[in-house]
């Protein structure tokens, strides 16, 4: 298995697709889904534009469906949820389908939308996704961080190396064997600098100051858990989980 790390979906290449597509984005778009999918959510639906969400949605019957906007981390008005996990309680979210757009996950979610196989991680389901390519054993993975606006985020590349440190360690590989890129190497030393203190590194992105002044220290809390969830939010088709 050969692991490549793009810090934004930007910087994937255009021309190839892996074998096996994972977005991050930690703070906080792949932590909901996670969160949703653990919790009894039937599926999740991704969208990059607010009005296509809406029509969309608009053919599910209300009782079936949530619809949750963030746009700068703050909730969308007229949506029923912002992009907070901590809200998405089983008596929420059980058997209905949540309908989703962010600022970048979602958006890192699309640009691999044509991989055969597409995950969402974060560090709360790291072990789930670990335990999947472990047994799939794809040949090439790529691990893109949804990052800000197109610029790199500290979280999404310390989960990339949650999970590529991870895969090193069971495998007993060299890291000459799973590394793809030079980046791959450099998530893996931040991960191995922070694995004790992931709350620490989140509240030094300039996300997590982010979300700081938008109060949202629970949320980070909660998405600077690993290996909580064992659950593995996989697209079924282009833009459902
Ligand atoms: O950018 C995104 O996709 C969001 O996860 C950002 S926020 O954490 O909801 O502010």
């Amino acid at each position: 298995m050969k692991i490549f790390v793009y810090h934004t979906p930007e910087l994937t290449p255009i021309d190839t697709v892996p074998e096996c597509a994972i977005a991050v984005d930690v703070l906080r778009a792949t932590s909901t889904m996670a969160t949703v999918l653990a919790a009894g959510g039937e599926a999740v639906q991704v969208f990059s534009d607010l009005n296509q969400l809406m029509t969309v949605s608009e053919a599910w019957p209300p009782e079936k469906r949530l619809r949750a906007g963030e746009r700068g981390g703050a909730k969308v008005a007229g949506f029923e949820l912002g992009n907070s996990p901590l809200d998405c309680t089983a008596d929420l979210v059980t058997g209905r389908r949540l309908f989703i757009s962010t600022t970048n996950g979602t958006r890192a979610l699309q640009r691999i939308e044509k991989a055969p196989i597409v995950l969402a991680a974060a560090l709360i389901n790291r072990a789930a996704v670990v335990k999947f390519l472990l047994e799939k054993q794809p040949e090439t993975v790529w691990i893109v961080g949804s990052g800000w606006e197109g610029s790199y985020s500290l979280e999404d590349t310390v989960c990339a190396g949650a999970i590529a440190h991870s895969i090193w360690q069971k495998t007993n590989s060299s890291l000459e064997e799973i590394s793809g890129n030079d980046e791959l190497i450099s998530a893996i030393a931040l991960y191995s600098q922070w694995e004790n203190d992931l709350l620490g590194l989140l509240n030094q992105a300039s996300h997590g100051q982010r979300l700081l002044r938008l109060q949202c220290l629970e949320d980070m809390k909660y998405c600077s858990q690993t290996d909580i969830l064992d659950v593995l939010p996989i697209q079924q088709e282009p833009g459902v989980l």
